[in-house]
């Protein structure tokens, strides 16, 4: 008979892994509590890069140029790359992915905020690599020390991905700068729409985040949402001012003392608001991935019928399929 661990043993092998910077495995031992977390969040992440394709594939067909199109294009590309692994390392926890979108297009779990609102002018498409994939890779680079291995190694990969994203922001947005007033004036057009919900990208204020310190003791999270906030901000305002666009932000202003800077509060009855559905494209994003998920109905029926043919084939002839292959050689197939 198998011998059975007590609770607290697991529980404590657990923490220990943990403690020691080592990583958790899908066959380990955890808690439930900290499988559910990782699934919530790593659906979440998985849903937002799928999502996030919508708002930037707005403008493939009318992209400036070849070159902006083969680049905006790749990027998209990598973003349902990014979907997949994300998806892949979530299905490691036990659950299945199209339950995942199940619930998804169901409003039953989350994607980022950032990705409803509009992209009004190819000047967004920058804006949206500079600061959103700034801000993603702020997020995102601690994750790759994450304790759940398969997570943390999907962001390896994903933020190496995410650096070049937000260099072709920057650089699209430093040609325009570049150009005509009028391409100037877009540019800030831009920035100012897009500033303050990159801000929200990282989450409700500390105070008011009820999953932060579980999610940093069990070292998924290694720093909380303002810590970050702070580190984007600090590494942002030198980029506006080389770029030469202003922040939309009076209060911004550097702190000596604290050697960074100090910012105004975001609003965060808009995050709110945007979180639960009423942002100005939540419902045109959600409908989109829905269509987008039935039109594909046919792909995946067809992939599990080729799965299944051969699966079947693997397990060996039966008679049915010799005598079906005795008439494909008969008819010359
Ligand atoms: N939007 O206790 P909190 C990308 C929810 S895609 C929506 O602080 P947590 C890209 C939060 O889920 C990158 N919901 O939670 C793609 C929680 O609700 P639930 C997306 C938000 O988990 C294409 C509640 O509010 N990045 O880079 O400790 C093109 C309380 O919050 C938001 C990730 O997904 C929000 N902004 O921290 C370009 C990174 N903020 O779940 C770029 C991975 C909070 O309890 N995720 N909520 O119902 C994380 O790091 C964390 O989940 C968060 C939130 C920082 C987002």
């Amino acid at each position: 008979m198998a011998e059975t661990v007590p609770a607290q043993t697991l529980e404590d092998r657990f923490e220990a892994v943990v403690a020691a910077e080592q990583r958790i495995e899908p066959r380990d031992w955890m808690p439930d509590a900290y499988r559910a977390t990782l699934i919530r969040q790593i659906a979440q992440h998985a849903h937002s890069e799928i999502i996030g394709m919508q708002p930037e594939g707005n403008w493939l067909t009318r992209a400036p140029s070849l070159r902006r199109k083969a680049i905006l294009l790749a990027k998209a590309q990598d973003e349902a790359g990014h979907g997949l692994y994300l998806y892949a390392a979530a299905e490691t926890l036990g659950v299945d992915r199209a339950e995942l979108t199940e619930k998804l297009i169901s409003g039953r779990q989350k994607y980022s905020s950032i990705f409803n609102y509009p992209t009004l002018t190819f000047a967004d498409v920058g804006v949206i690599g500079w600061l959103v994939d700034g801000a993603a890779i702020c997020n995102q680079v601690p994750l790759c020390r994450c304790s759940y291995g398969p997570y943390a190694r999907a962001m390896v990969r994903i933020c190496k991905e995410e650096s070049f994203h937000q260099r072709q922001g920057y650089e699209l947005l430093m040609t325009l700068m570049r150009g005509t007033e009028a391409q100037r004036r877009m540019v800030q057009d831009a920035v100012d729409r897009w500033w303050w919900p990159s801000l929200m990208m990282f989450g409700p204020s500390d105070a008011d985040s009820p999953n932060t310190a579980r999610s940093m003791a069990w070292r998924i999270k290694r720093h909380s949402n303002d810590e970050l906030r702070r580190r984007f901000v600090d590494m942002t305002v030198p980029q506006a001012e080389h770029l030469g666009v202003t922040l939309p932000d009076p209060e911004l202003r550097w702190n000596e003392e604290r050697g960074g800077w100090d910012f105004g509060e975001p609003d965060w009855s808009e995050l709110t608001r945007v979180i639960h559905g009423q942002g100005p494209c939540n419902a045109q994003r959600v409908e989109r991935r829905r269509t987008a998920h039935e039109d594909g109905a046919w792909v995946r029926e067809a992939a599990v019928a080729y799965a299944a043919k051969r699966a079947a084939e693997a397990a060996g002839p039966t008679e049915a399929s010799e005598a079906t292959n005795v008439t494909e050689q008969e008819n010359g197939k």
